[in-house]
Formats: structure tokens, sequence, C-alpha cells
């Protein structure tokens, strides 16, 4: 089904004729002139010592040695493992930083911030063990924030996190030794077991693996999304726009771009103080235009509404746009290659982070206890380069959408304030309404056709009465389409249709960005626990798909859902394709083990197929009805855009 363009996006196809027009090189072309190495790309180059790279290639592939002796088994699944390690260490260590910015505020000193969500706070306290009743927020958010940072360092036990699953799952992983001790101390303890000599049991190496990548979403993640709300607000459902033209041909453009929520927030704040748009009319500008890309996007767009340019693949695009007088970046999913861009046109590359410098950006450093003083100076230095602005050449493409929703506000939506509960969606599924749930989620990828298997899949499962769920750049790329609007329900399969326009949500609903993958955690928790759906995850009829995933980040996550007891669909190639017997560790191996396992499928076609499968299999399992796509009529009061409507 693959499309000859490389984008369904007419916007990127846009941009993309005047890079080629002026010879601007993208990743998009550096993916063609760039053939990937076929040995390490299905795992089966061994770097970890200097007596190689071995690598395992020929006829004899499967059974041949490294020189130390190493299985090909043992180094792809090494090399599965030190990915997993590095993609929690990333978010995990995004979620420190939150950590630290709540200790700030606890103690007064982070400029501009402040607690936003005190019950979610308490409520953290509350599962967490820290005494609320009776103390100032900040007394509790100093402590809950101790006790966040401890999780990092601690050596034994267990992440607190944890305890938030079904009791049933905390029972296997304590029989199975999965939950992590301390986030730091797994991570470090993978890159030990996986050096030269160490751990060489692949099914040994592999559990390993599952335990780190809990320490993302069952530890640093799930902070980062916790701390997040508390300090930022929890989110709940707006509407906003997504696609290159958010950008504006009369104002001031700053694309903020990377993860940590810290600075874009409070660019989101200077952007907005009367003086910077004064400032940017003296400079010839109407406004100051902030938009997000990437995780960034989704953080501010959760809570603010703001606009979406786009998803990994569109960085480059928006600089080629001519349009853009600042990229502000952080962390994380940012191209080198932007440097480089930037300098054929005005803009300005930014990066902020202490952990992060690009030779040729301009860096200007972002410390969480003056934040708004760094944030007024990254807005003016934006505000400067206006009349630096040559042609520029928006696509006038952009799509409406809704984000915004938490797990509290499905909760909400579900049942009300006092009485919510996921009982509507359990008893919806369990009548065969629904016929289950799906996340799609993760990045884009040059290898793949940009945003042809996430909107390929996503209608699919939808007509096919299978709510989703989105997350990081799957969710930009489908918003890019209309697929996160009420009006999505036209595509959706009429049991699900009715579901939604009766509660008022989407068919399609954005979660967030990567770390809010954490999101998905809770209410699949929720879900078993509400009852009629078994008593865990790997009950439940739903599925986790990753169709164009790039980064380690995403294998963390994709294993932490399997660890979680889910069935988890990767797309593009499979990076242990080299060894059958890890492929066999990873699938049935991890399903026996935990319930869950992880599949590298190519084709979104049999991404769907099997979606759709596993879903009919666990319904038969749990004896639930059996789906029947024409059992129900179209009914309801099309109540979403009703609620929409009231809330602007
Ligand atoms: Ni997730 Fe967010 Fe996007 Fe992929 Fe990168 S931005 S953390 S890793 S590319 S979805
Ligand atoms: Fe080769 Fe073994 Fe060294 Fe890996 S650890 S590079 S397989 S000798």
């Amino acid at each position: 089904m693959t499309s000859k363009q490389p984008s369904i996006d007419p916007a990127t196809l846009a941009v993309l004729a005047k890079a080629e027009a002026e010879k601007i090189p993208t990743a998009f072309t550096r993916a063609l002139d760039m053939k990937p190495c076929p040995i390490g790309r299905e795992g089966s180059c061994c770097s970890v010592c200097y007596m190689g790279p071995c690598r395992f290639v020929g006829k004899n592939a499967e059974t041949m040695t490294g020189i130390c002796g190493a299985t090909h088994a043992t180094i792809t699944a090494r090399n599965l493992a030190r990915a997993i390690a590095a993609g929690a260490s990333a978010h995990s260590d995004h979620g420190r930083d939150l950590c630290f910015a709540l200790l700030a505020i606890a103690k007064g000193e982070a400029q501009g911030y402040g607690i936003k969500d005190e019950r979610k706070l308490r409520k953290l306290a509350g599962w967490m063990g820290v005494k609320s009743d009776g103390r100032s927020k900040e007394e509790v958010a100093e402590d809950v924030a101790k006790l966040a940072l401890a999780q990092f360092g601690q050596q034994t036990g267990e992440v607190i996190c944890a305890s938030r699953a079904t009791k049933k799952r905390q029972e296997l992983w304590r029989r199975l030794g999965l939950i992590p001790r301390g986030v730091d101390r797994e991570i470090v303890e993978t890159l030990h077991r996986t050096g030269m000599g160490t751990d060489q049991d692949p099914e040994h190496i592999l559990t390993q693996a599952l335990r780190t990548s809990m320490t993302d979403g069952w530890g640093g993640a799930m902070l980062a999304t916790d701390i997040g709300d508390v300090i930022f607000g929890t989110p709940s459902p707006l509407q906003s726009n997504a696609n290159l033209g958010v950008l504006k041909e009369d104002e001031v453009n700053i694309v903020v771009h990377g993860h940590e929520p810290l600075l874009s927030e409070m660019i989101v704040v200077a952007a907005q103080e009367p003086e910077a748009s004064e400032y940017a009319k003296s400079k010839g500008a109407k406004g100051i235009n902030l938009v997000g890309m990437c995780c960034t996007a989704n953080e501010i767009l959760m809570r603010h509404g703001i606009p979406s340019a786009g998803n990994f693949l569109d960085q480059e695009l928006a600089i080629i746009t001519g349009s853009v007088e600042a990229m502000v970046v952080d962390v994380q999913c940012i191209m080198e290659a932007l440097v480089s861009l930037a300098s054929r046109f005005h803009t300005k590359l930014i990066t902020t982070s202490a952990k992060a410098k690009i030779s040729g950006a301009t860096h200007i450093q972002f410390d969480e206890h003056q934040a708004l003083t760094s944030a007024r100076l990254i807005v003016r230095t934006a505000i400067d380069n206006f009349p630096n602005r040559k042609a520029t050449d928006i696509p006038d493409i952009r799509n409406e959408m809704v984000a915004g929703f938490s797990h509290e506000y499905i909760n909400y939506a579900l049942g009300g304030t006092y009485r919510g509960s996921f009982r509507p969606l359990n008893d919806a599924i369990m009548a065969g309404r629904i016929r289950g749930a799906a996340g799609v989620v993760g990045c884009t990828n040059a290898r793949c056709v940009q945003d042809e298997g996430h909107s390929y899949i996503v209608r699919e499962l939808i007509k096919n009465d299978v709510i989703v769920v989105q997350t990081g750049c799957g969710a930009h790329a489908n918003a890019k389409y209309g697929l996160l609007t009420p009006e999505a329900m036209d595509f959706a399969g009429p049991g699900l249709r009715e579901i939604c326009e009766a509660v008022g949500i989407p068919p399609v609903l954005h979660l967030g960005s990567c770390v809010d993958n954490t999101r998905i955690l809770t209410v699949l928790t929720q879900m078993a626990e509400e009852g009629g759906l078994g008593e865990d995850i790997d009950d439940l009829p739903a599925v986790g798909i990753a169709p164009e995933w790039m980064h380690e980040k995403a294998l963390a996550i994709g294993a932490y859902f399997v660890a979680s007891g889910a069935y988890v669909l990767f797309g593009v190639d499979s990076p242990v394709a080299g060894s059958k017997a890890v492929e066999e560790l990873i699938s049935a191996g991890w399903e026996e083990k935990v319930g869950g396992k992880l599949e590298f499928e190519p084709d979104p076609v049999k991404i769907v197929e099997k979606a759709l499968d596993h879903i009919d299999k666990k319904r038969r399992a749990l004896k639930l009805e059996e789906y029947k796509p024409d059992r129900y009529g179209q009914s309801g009061d099309a109540r979403m855009r009703q609620v929409l409507k009231e809330r602007a």
C-alpha cells in the first residue's frame, strides 16, 4: 500500500518541492542517499569491545560466534537491551528535571512557576505515602519532590509508581523480579551486564531489559507526567490546529521543539506579555505566533491549545518555509541538520539545555530558577530577527483538532466528577459496541512514507469500532488529517460512534506527549480494575502500535507496555531480525512470562489484521458478546460538538 511519495501530507510535499528546486537537503533526501547498514539494522553487529565490531553475516550468520564466542542471539539481545536502556534514560531524565523543578517551586526558588493542580499533588502524595492533611501545598510538594528524586538513586526495594499497577500484575512482577529497584540502578546495570563478557544468556539479558523499561513507564516517565500535571495543570479538552499552515506570514514565528515542558511553558508566558507584542509591532510584525513541534508541541498543546506545526519529520520543513524567526530546542529528537539548514535562512536555532549544545547554534541556557528571564530573552531574540526575514512559502494547510485528554478527564467524561469511572467504557466493550482499544503512538521515520502508517491504521481501527488513544508524533500525524476531531466519528463504526456521541468524546483521543504514554498505562489499569474485562491488562482486548517508530525511546515504551501485559506491534523493520531466537524470546517468550509480547511487522495492513485478531482473541477468552459490526445503529446526540461549543 506504500505511496510513491515520501509523505501523505500535502504540506510536506509542497515544502519538499521547494527544497528540491533550491537543492536543500532534508532527512527525506538523505534517507534516499544513505542506505541503512543491513547488518546493524537487524541487530547483527556487536561493537561492545574493540576486538570487533563483529558482524554476523552470511550463510552461517545464525550459528557463528564473535571473537569472544558470543552467539548471535546474545549480541542481538544485548543490542536491544542497550537500546531500551538508552530509551528509558531519556524520558526518565526528563522526569528527573521535573522533580527538581517541583522542589525549587516548593522552596519558592523557581521564578514564574507555581503549583497549578493542588488536587493532583495531594493525590500523588497519597500514592507515595506522603502526609498531606493539614499541610500547605508547598510542604507537601517538597516531600513529594524529594521522594520522587529518591526513586532515581534508590538502590534496593521497589520504585513507588509500580504500586499503582493492578494487584495481580504487582504479584507477577514480584515473582519474576521485574520491579525496578531504582531508575538509575537498572539502567546502569543493563549497561554493565551488556558490556563485553558479563551477561551472556539472551533470555536473562532480555528479562533485565524488561525491568529496565519499567524504570521509564512505571518510574521516570510516570513521574514526568504526574509532576508535569501538578506544576502546569492536568489537561482537559481544548481545540487547536495542526500542520505547517499554523505558521503566520505577518507575525514573529517561534517554534518550540523538543521535549521538556519547563522551558516551553515559560515561553508561552513570555510570548503573551503585552510588552513582547508591543516590541514585535515595533519591528513590523503584527504579533507573536508561538507554535510547537514534536513532544514539546504536545505539552503546550495539551495545556494551552498552542498549535502544532508538525511531527518529527516536519522540523526541517518549518525552517524551509522561510518564516521561522527562532526554533527553540531543548533535548531529544532534534536533528543536527537544523543548524546548517537554519544558516540558509534567517532562522535562529537556539539551544537551551545544559545537556544539549549543537555546534553553530545560539545557546541561551535555560535555568528553572530564572526561567522567565531566559524565556523573555529568547522571545526578544526571535523578535529582533523578524526584520531579517526574506520570502516565505507557508503551505496554507492546517486542520482542526481536539487535544487534552488526560486519564482524569476521560474518567470524568465517562462518569462525572463524583462518580468518575470506566464503567461505561467497559460496558460498551463488553456489549461489543466497542470492539476493543488501541494505543497508536510513536515517531515518524524517514524510512517510511510519512504519516501513512499512522493514518491508515487509525482509520481502519475506528472503522472497526476500536477506540484509539494517541500520543507523541503519531498524534500530530493524525491531527493533520482531521482525525482528532469529533467529526472523525463519521469514519467510525456505528457502535463506537454511538458511544462517542453519548459520552461526548471523539473516537481518537489525544493523550499527550510520549512521556504521557504512562497515561495509557493508567487508563488500562483502571479498565482492568473496573471489572468485567478480566483482572489485568493482559486480559483486555487492547493493543499498542508504533507504526513509524525510529527512536530508542520507542523501544523502551514498547517494552514497558509488554511488561504491563500488552500486545505491542511495531512497524518499520525489526531491530532483532538477525536472530530468530531473540524474535521468539520477545514474542512467545515474553508472552509466557508477562502476558504481553513485542512483534515487528512492517506492513500496516498486517498490523491492523493482527491487532483485530488479538482483540477478538481476548474477547473470546473473556467470553464476551461476539463482536458484530452491524449490530448497533446510529443514535446519540452528537454531544461532543455541543460540549466543545459550550467550552469555547
Ligand atoms: Ni516520542 Fe517525542 Fe516524536 Fe518519536 Fe521523538 S518527538 S518522545 S521519540 S520522534 S514520537
Ligand atoms: Fe565481538 Fe565479542 Fe567483542 Fe562483541 S564482545 S565485539 S562479539 S569480540
